[in-house]
């Protein structure tokens, strides 16, 4: 019997991580798996990918993941769990009002899961405690936008950053957290060398090892920086006079405000030599074609909201906005962040673009939506939402999304409040998070690559996700989820939706009523748009005029210098400079700041998966400069107690000159499912920005300590540990079974019974001990195979992870080779690659190392040729680099 295959061969999807947006293909891969390749159609990344992108296929396993509802930790159907979160829903409006109810999605949802939830509260339920975690993300951006543009526009595209002369990032990591703009930045300096980048970050990243000027300003400074700029340019005569006048308001309060620092303030507010400062100026007067770019430095602030307008007075003041190669650029985040906004899934929002706080936009969506219950005032935002559960004010919260126990600032007192809160439901895709743990009811949602829908990314482009998998157990897509309470509800028709594309479709319509130009948001030319053309819809950008076709034109905004506020001029914003919200102290002299690495996404509940993505950085870790650290006694790879008024952590230190004095960095990722206590949120406070609601994650002042421990520990298992019987533990995920890194304060008496429990094994070990030097290595074997090393010494063990790792997958290892294990000897010195730094052909640091060092390769395409590294996504690209240019400095010397 001929078989047709169900599946298509391949299928175009897009990327569910950053903001780039970058379209996929999909294809089986022959093996009961499948590839994932960059899309050479794509206007996002004509067929780049970064490591996070291509390692996706290692991410799609369904071990781990939430198959069925669950009530009370107890497995049970669609109908009694769906019964239940409808009816406590009701019981608690009735009891207590719309407000007491309230949930909590995220940047990562699909347009259309979006759209539904948010149609729910604010229609439906009739209040707009609906909250996001782009709260977290993008709110100042948003705020800011509003002020000045009268919309939440980001005018600009991709092209925009290839087509400038000069390339301002301020705060921003490009190189790791975008990684295909930053290839796609990085190409086209190449191509044009008079090109600039300049990067505005207190701490020297991958990033800044790419720029022409790095400055590294005292942390939550920006505003002063900017404000020098604007009063510069004013001073110079540096005015797009016909611009300001024809197009803008506003612009002398805000000169008024810029005045009041003069440069020496100016260098006092930043940290920054008055020199840089100059160049920096000059550099950007003289450059008519500059893109600012900028993201979480600027947005996660208590002056979040006046940083993005003290980046925009100073493009507005030039009129460079609107223009090829030209404009304020807020780079989004997560993959739908805009998504997000354009649905109004911000408590202050309405769908659309419009606002809860206009009575005319609530005519408009009530009306729309036949809405018997329209909110009419913002609902609580995160920060406050999860207060208000703690206060027990909100009585039923519903999660989904997003894991706020890890990634919400003050995370213990929001999973206290989660504890605290009567009814918790929590819809995602994984069983076992740090939020899971605090829920009354799971509902398993359908993963990426299970689910059809669209996002947004940050140049406006809406690209839709496919699905290539079978919907797995009973997991069903978010907006099913959301679509079947509000029908359990009683709303049976406003939520009757068959598919996505329905969903699609009415949100398309929405967008264009009562429109005609009066709003950015405009995809209403897709309104009747049927399941069939849904399905193959290519990627377009808005607003829309007319159907999109393919290959059209980039579309840029506000080059007709008209805005979407009341006058239609844009407006230039005061913005007195204000110190952070909290001030460093003799208890907590340091400042911490957060933020990510290359290969992890977020609280890790996929990354973590995948053994490849791991090998960069396997631990959570606190970067400090040489000096704060010689003053703690702290040496390379101790552990340290990094302490806050909100919490303490545990981890790995790192030493480093890019570090600012008085400044510690910490990556956000690590959870309490990888580790004993390296939820760095933890430590971070609830001070937020005051217009835009957004925390402050990159400035908390906390103390850093030295842990000294007893023991310090590394093992590899061929399994996931069964007992950590530690006070310091991190497990990562290897090719063959998984690492772990230990430490303890209490000595251990039986080695034996201890490397048992932590093997899950009970076999004899094969065994070393130096009781007198404190040192222990232990080994069991399965057969011919290694099963478990553990090796313990009195300081940080030095051992080559990498190496060791790669050992539980030999098929044998011989009694001599076994020994040589134990003395945790490598055989052969080029036997050991080093940690991995090319992720995509995974290529470590001791192989690039080599070929710099005994191959005298100087540039990074040689090192390329001779190893593989950086000839995929080249997201590891700075980092090679900076090994060449580090030993050419070494050479000179
Ligand atoms: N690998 C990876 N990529 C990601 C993500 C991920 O989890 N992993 N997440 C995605 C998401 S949701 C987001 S929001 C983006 C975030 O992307 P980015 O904003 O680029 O990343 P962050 O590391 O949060 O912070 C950026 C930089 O801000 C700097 N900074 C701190 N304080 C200040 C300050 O006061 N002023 C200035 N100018 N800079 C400051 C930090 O040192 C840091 O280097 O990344 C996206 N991409
Ligand atoms: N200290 C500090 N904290 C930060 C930041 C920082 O820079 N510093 N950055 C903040 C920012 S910008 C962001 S965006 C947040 C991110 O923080 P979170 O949103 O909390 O992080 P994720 O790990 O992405 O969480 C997504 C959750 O949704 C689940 N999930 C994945 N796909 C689906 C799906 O299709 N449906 C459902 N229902 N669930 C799914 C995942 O398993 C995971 O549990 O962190 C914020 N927190
Ligand atoms: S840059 Fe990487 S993480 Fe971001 S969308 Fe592209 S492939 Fe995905
Ligand atoms: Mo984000």
């Amino acid at each position: 019997m001929l078989v047709t295959p169900r599946e298509p061969l391949e299928t175009k999807t897009t990327c569910p991580y950053c903001g780039v947006g970058c379209g996929l293909v999909v294809r089986p891969s022959g093996t009961g798996g499948v590839t994932v390749s960059g899309d050479e159609s794509h206007p996002a990344n004509l067929g780049r990918l970064c490591s996070k992108g291509s390692a996706l296929s290692e991410t799609i396993g369904l071990e781990g993941r939430l198959l069925y509802p669950m009530v009370g930790g107890r497995r049970t159907g669609w109908t009694e769990a769906l019964d239940l979160v409808a009816g406590k829903l009701a019981d608690t409006i009735k009891r207590h009002g719309p407000d007491s109810v309230g949930f909590y999605v995220s940047g990562q949802f699909l347009t259309e899961d979006y759209y539904v939830a948010n149609k729910l509260m604010k229609g439906f339920i009739g209040s707009a405690n609906i909250d996001t975690n782009s709260r977290l993300c993008m709110a100042s951006a948003v705020a800011g936008h509003k002020r000045a543009f009268g919309a939440d526009t980001v005018p600009g595209t991709y092209a925009d950053l290839e087509l400038a002369d000069l390339v301002v990032l301020v705060g921003s990591n490009l190189a790791w957290c975008h990684p295909v703009l930053f290839q796609r930045l990085a190409a086209a300096k190449a191509a044009q060398p008079h090109m600039r980048l300049v990067v505005i970050d207190p701490r020297r990243t991958m990033t800044a090892e790419a720029a022409d000027l790095h400055l590294p300003l005292a942390p939550g400074s920006d505003v002063a920086l900017f404000n020098g700029l604007l009063a510069h340019l004013e001073a110079g005569g540096h005015v797009d006079r016909a611009f300001v006048d024809g197009h803008t308001s506003g612009a002398p309060p805000a000169l008024a405000t810029a005045r009041k620092q003069d440069l020496t303030a100016v260098a006092a507010a930043t940290g920054l030599e008055i020199d840089n400062l100059k160049i920096f100026y000059d550099l950007f007067t003289r450059t008519e074609r500059v893109v600012t770019a900028f993201s979480q430095g600027v947005n996660q602030s208590s002056s979040g909201t006046d940083k993005t307008n003290a980046i925009i007075n100073c493009h507005l003041f030039t009129g460079r906005i609107g223009k090829p190669g030209m404009g304020p650029f807020s780079i989004t985040g997560q993959p739908n962040a805009m998504g997000g906004r354009e649905v109004g899934g911000l408590a202050n929002q309405l769908a659309a673009h419009m606002d809860i706080e206009d009575p005319e936009h609530r005519r408009i969506v009530g009306g729309f939506w036949h809405a018997p219950r329209m909110a009419d005032r913002p609902g609580l935002k995160a920060v406050d939402l999860f207060r208000a559960a703690h206060e027990g004010k909100v009585k039923a919260i519903w999660i989904a999304g997003t894991n706020p126990v890890d990634s919400m600032p003050n995370a213990d007192f929001v999973r206290a409040a989660l504890h605290a809160c009567p009814f918790v439901v929590v819809s995602d895709v994984v069983r076992d998070t740090d939020t899971t743990r605090t829920a009354d009811v799971l509902l398993p949602a359908a993963a990426w690559g299970e689910k059809d829908g669209t996002v947004t990314n940050s140049e406006r482009r809406v690209s839709r996700q496919r699905a290539f998998l079978p919907l797995p157990g009973e997991a069903k897509p978010d907006w099913w989820i959301f679509a079947e309470v509000g029908k359990r509800l009683g709303w049976t028709n406003a939520f009757a939706y068959q598919n996505a594309a329905e969903v699609f479709a009415e949100h398309a319509e929405l967008s264009g009523v009562e429109n005609s130009g009066r709003r950015d948001f405009d995809i209403s030319p897709l309104a009747g748009i049927s399941r069939d053309e849904y399905e193959v819809m290519q990627p377009f950008q808005w607003p829309l005029h007319a159907k999109p076709v393919a290959g059209a034109p980039d579309v840029r905004l506000f080059s007709n210098g008209s805005f979407y506020t009341r006058d239609k001029r844009a407006r230039l914003v005061p913005t007195p400079f204000k110190a952070p919200a909290s001030a460093t102290s003799p208890e907590f002299p340091l400042v911490l700041n957060t933020g990510r690495v290359r290969d992890q996404w977020h609280t890790m509940t996929r990354t973590a998966r995948s053994p490849r993505l791991m090998g960069h950085i396997a631990e959570p870790f606190a970067e400090l400069h040489p000096d704060d650290a010689a003053a703690r006694g702290i040496s390379p790879a101790s552990l340290v107690e990094i302490v806050s008024a909100q919490g303490r952590v545990i981890v790995r230190a790192q030493i480093s000159p890019g570090q600012r004095r008085g400044s510690v960095f910490a990556p956000l990722h690590w959870t309490d499912r990888q580790a004993s206590n390296a939820r760095v949120d933890a430590l971070t406070g609830s001070h937020v920005d005051p217009i835009s609601g957004q925390p402050e994650l990159k400035f908390t002042p906390v103390e850093v300590r030295l842990f000294t421990a007893a023991w310090y520990g590394f093992a590899v298992l061929d399994r996931e540990p069964r007992q950590i019987d530690a006070g310091y533990w991190v497990v990562a995920k290897a090719e063959d079974g998984c690492r772990v890194e230990l430490a303890d304060r209490r000595a251990v008496v039986d080695w034996h019974a201890f490397a048992r429990d932590l093997f899950g094994i009970n076999t004899e070990l094969l065994a070393y001990h130096d009781t007198a030097g404190k040192r222990h290595r232990l080994a069991a074997f399965d057969g011919d195979r290694l099963a478990g090393a553990l090796f313990v010494a009195p300081e940080p063990v030095a051992l080559s992870r990498t190496w060791l790792a790669a050992q539980l997958g030999l098929p044998a290892i011989t009694a001599k080779d076994r020994l040589r294990l134990l003395a945790g000897r490598t055989g052969n010195a080029a036997d050991d690659p080093g940690p991995i730094l090319c992720a995509c052909l995974g290529v470590g640091l001791n192989q690039i190392n080599r070929a710099i060092t005994d191959d005298g390769c100087t540039t990074v395409e040689a090192v390329g040729e001779k190893t593989r590294a950086g000839t995929n996504c080249g997201s590891c690209r700075s980092e090679i680099r900076k090994m060449i240019d580090a030993k050419a400095l070494q050479n000179a010397v």
